[in-house]
């Protein structure tokens, strides 16, 4: 008996100790299983006296119950390290981006897009949004342009059905921003365009333009040139742009102007890009005819106003030196690469 209990008080280091969970089920089986030393010792309790039996029943019961709780405590602890383990080599982080994805940049277009719309609201324009499938009255006649206007066919159109048509240019917003606001009011309307046009290394299909408009009382020409002034020299990161004014006639302005820059991709000499004349068509503008504010509801003895229409993939084209306009919907990345590193 006296050498049993020796061995139990050696199997709680036995037990604390076992290095793995096999070796700790064997020192189990051996102490506390069904046939282990307790239920040895156990069994011999019948020789004893009725005294010495209460008592070591007593010691018993105790070492049984510190076995157990030995035994469970190192379970325990297998069972921890082991999800610990687990988790360490099933671990995942989901912000790791996936090898072989390059995390792409923004287009050029979007990042001038956003210049643009930057500098204009800090001068107090507001940003307006125009549907792409337009009606043809806001396209058209509400621009001064109605049916049988010969003006219709400067810009070719794609028709869609119940008569509606992709919108051939910004100058649809100016129509919603009269109906939108109460004058004065500055509003700018960036926006994808379609003509439908024979493309060359100067024209697409789908382009993007940028739309201006101010109404107010006594606006001028001088209003206009400032802004477009401050509209370049922001874009080109200087004042010194060689651009020309020379007349332009659209039905929605008057007196109506083309604002053509110098080619920057053949510095004027003369390339596909200009049509070797030198000089790119960027931004026509003028002041507001009357008739358009009228059909916009506001009454032209009162207000006046200005309007542009920029064409942001050419200035995109200038900025960059791009000598096709095809790159810029291309989606050629190693076009697209060369606008800056990944997306902020
Ligand atoms: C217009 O679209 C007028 N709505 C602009 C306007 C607005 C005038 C307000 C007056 C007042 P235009 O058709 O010229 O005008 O086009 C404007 C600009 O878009 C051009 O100067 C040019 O930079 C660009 N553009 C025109 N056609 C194409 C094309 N096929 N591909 C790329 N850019 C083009």
């Amino acid at each position: 008996m006296e050498q049993l209990f020796a061995a139990l008080e050696g199997g709680l280091e036995r037990l604390n100790s076992a290095p793995t969970t096999e070796a700790l089920e064997a020192v189990r089986v051996e102490l506390i299983g069904r046939k282990g030393l307790i239920a040895e010792l156990s069994k011999g309790m019948g020789k004893l006296s009725p005294e010495e039996r209460v008592a070591t029943g007593k010691k018993l019961n105790e070492a049984k119950q510190t076995l157990e709780a030995a035994y469970e405590a190192r379970q325990a602890a297998f069972k921890s390290a082991a999800l610990m383990q687990r988790l360490e080599a099933e671990w995942l982080d989901l912000t790791v981006p996936p090898p072989g994805v390059a995390p792409g940049v923004i287009h050029p277009i979007t990042q001038i897009q956003t210049e643009i719309e930057e500098l204009f609201v800090s001068m107090g324009f507001a940003v307006l949004d125009g549907p792409e499938v337009e009606t043809e009255w806001h396209n058209f006649d509400a621009l001064n342009i109605p049916p049988t206007h010969p003006a219709r066919d400067m810009q070719d159109t794609f028709w869609v059905e119940g008569g509606h048509l992709l919108r051939t240019h910004t100058s649809p917003v100016q129509v919603r921003g009269m109906q939108t606001f109460k004058p004065p009011f500055r509003m700018i309307a960036p926006g994808r365009v379609f003509r439908n046009e024979e493309v060359d290394a100067s024209h697409e299909h789908t382009f993007t333009q940028l739309e201006g408009m101010m109404v107010d009382r006594d606006v001028s020409i001088a209003n206009l040139t400032y802004f477009m002034k401050t509209l370049l020299a922001k874009i080109f990161g200087r004042e010194d742009v060689t651009v020309r004014l020379r007349p332009g006639y659209f039905p929605f302005v008057e007196p109506g102007f083309e604002l053509d820059i110098q080619c920057m991709v053949c510095e004027g000499s003369g390339c596909p890009v200009c049509k070797h004349s030198g000089w790119v068509e960027l931004l026509p503008c003028g002041l507001v005819h009357p008739q358009v504010l009228k059909l916009g509801g506001l009454d032209p003895a009162e207000w006046g106003g200005f309007a542009f229409g920029l064409g942001l993939t050419r200035l995109v084209m200038m900025r960059y030196a791009i000598d096709d306009i095809r790159w810029i919907n291309s989606g050629d990345l190693r076009f697209l690469n060369q606008f800056g590193g990944p997306r902020a």
